[in-house]
């Protein structure tokens, strides 16, 4: 006996292609997928009315914990000013550390939540949340427990990953914060296994190759995954050494090159590519989404949710803008939301796709086709949202 029969669907199980399956009907049991194409009795029978069923969509990469806003730097680069220059004059990153450092636990779990319902109302069942606006062991120690209260207060499955390295603390010099994160913060998030990666921003306004791999080695050898952002707003090489390094993903990608795809193709990095903020930046460089493609680098696609560069919970936006400003093919921006995405965070053995032993992560959809989700902007939202095979 199953406890959920979904029948009478167009089931697209994004199982290494975007296809539509012949399969009509899905079995949950105890949370899980227990098969495709399944007869037999349900506790409970839903009647998909032909509707489209589709994986619930996995942001893989947000910093949608924060206090406060920044729209007064937006509205500076409206005027004509860059994000590297409102950082290095002290707005940037910095001020949204100010922020959060002001803010109790718990008002930022209350600025977060709405936040994820807006993801969660587009189909978003898994969302990856950064620290990284403490940058002292005390705050990112904060930062990382509100993840966890907001992984206890929703439903959505939550991946947290701890961002020490996204900048340099106000009154430190970058080697001694280096020093003190894998020192200090490190094993200290290891300990109280508040992370499952450890991510890095490589960049001029950040740290550096040295940097990298210093805080990769002690990540590695503490058990956590790799993830780098890289080659945002230049190419410092740190796409190469990450995915030297075991990344899982190398995040942004702009200023990629050659050897950067290469490496990550020979490691099998997933390149995620983060379209809101090229949009928010007004950047004009793309990342290399033919050359990606030419040598088989899984692509994933995320909303980079952030007070900075990236207000945008919306994943169904950073989707739209995949296609029409990065040229993505929808299949790939759907497989990029599910199983690429589920691949990035190291989890593609129990969410990214609609098989068999599978978490019960699933939305129904009114809609001719998945591929209209990359065609109306706006307006868009599942039916119904399955998480572990539960309604939400
Ligand atoms: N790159 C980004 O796009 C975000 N972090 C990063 O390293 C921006 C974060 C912010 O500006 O607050
Ligand atoms: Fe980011």
């Amino acid at each position: 006996m199953y406890d959920l029969m979904i029948e009478n669907a167009r089931l697209y199980p994004m199982d290494g292609d975007a296809h539509l399956a012949d399969a009509r009907s899905l079995a949950v049991h105890n949370g899980c997928i227990a098969a495709l194409d399944a007869h037999g009795p349900a506790r409970e029978v839903v009647d998909a009315g032909d509707r489209v069923v589709l994986p619930g969509f996995i942001d893989c990469h947000t910093h949608a914990l924060y206090a406060g806003d920044r729209m007064r730097e937006h509205l500076m680069r409206l005027a004509g000013a860059t994000y590297a220059e409102i950082a290095r004059n002290g707005g940037g990153i910095l001020s949204t550390v100010e922020a959060v450092r002001g803010a109790t636990e718990a008002a930022l779990v209350e600025a977060t939540l709405p936040r994820l319902a807006a993801l969660a109302s587009e189909g978003v069942t898994s969302v990856e949340i950064k620290s990284g606006y403490g940058l002292s062991l005390n705050e990112e120690l904060r930062m990382l427990r509100a993840i966890a209260a907001l992984d206890a207060r929703t439903p959505l499955e939550i991946y947290p990953t701890f961002l020490g390295a996204h900048a340099v603390p106000r009154g430190m010099t970058k080697a001694d914060y280096v020093r003190e994160i894998v020192d200090t913060m490190l094993p200290a998030v290891a300990r109280q296994g508040l992370a499952r990666a450890v991510d890095i921003f490589v960049e001029d306004i950040g740290f550096d190759l040295d940097d990298l791999r210093l805080i990769f080695e002690r990540a590695k050898a503490l058990g956590f995954e790799l993830r780098a952002h890289c080659e945002q707003l230049s190419n410092l090489g740190g796409t190469r050494l990450a995915a030297r390094l075991g990344a899982l993903s190398c995040d942004h990608l702009e200023f990629a090159d050659a050897e950067a795809i290469e490496a990550m193709a020979v490691a099998g990095t997933v390149a995620v590519l983060l379209p809101t903020a090229f949009y928010f930046l007004r950047e004009t460089r793309k990342p290399p989404v033919a050359a990606l493609r030419a040598r088989g680098v899984p692509m994933a696609v995320a909303s980079d949710l952030n007070p900075g560069s990236a207000p945008v919970a919306s994943l169904l936006t950073a989707m739209h803008m995949a296609a029409t400003l990065f040229g993505l093919e929808p299949e790939e921006i759907l497989l990029g939301v599910t199983l690429h995405a589920a691949r990035a965070l190291g989890q593609e053995h129990c969410v990214g796709s609609l098989a068999t032993g599978k978490r019960a992560n699933f939305t129904l959809w009114n809609l001719p086709a998945p591929e209209f989700l990359m065609y109306q902007l706006g307006g868009l939202r599942p039916d119904a949202v399955y998480i572990e095979g539960r309604r939400i």
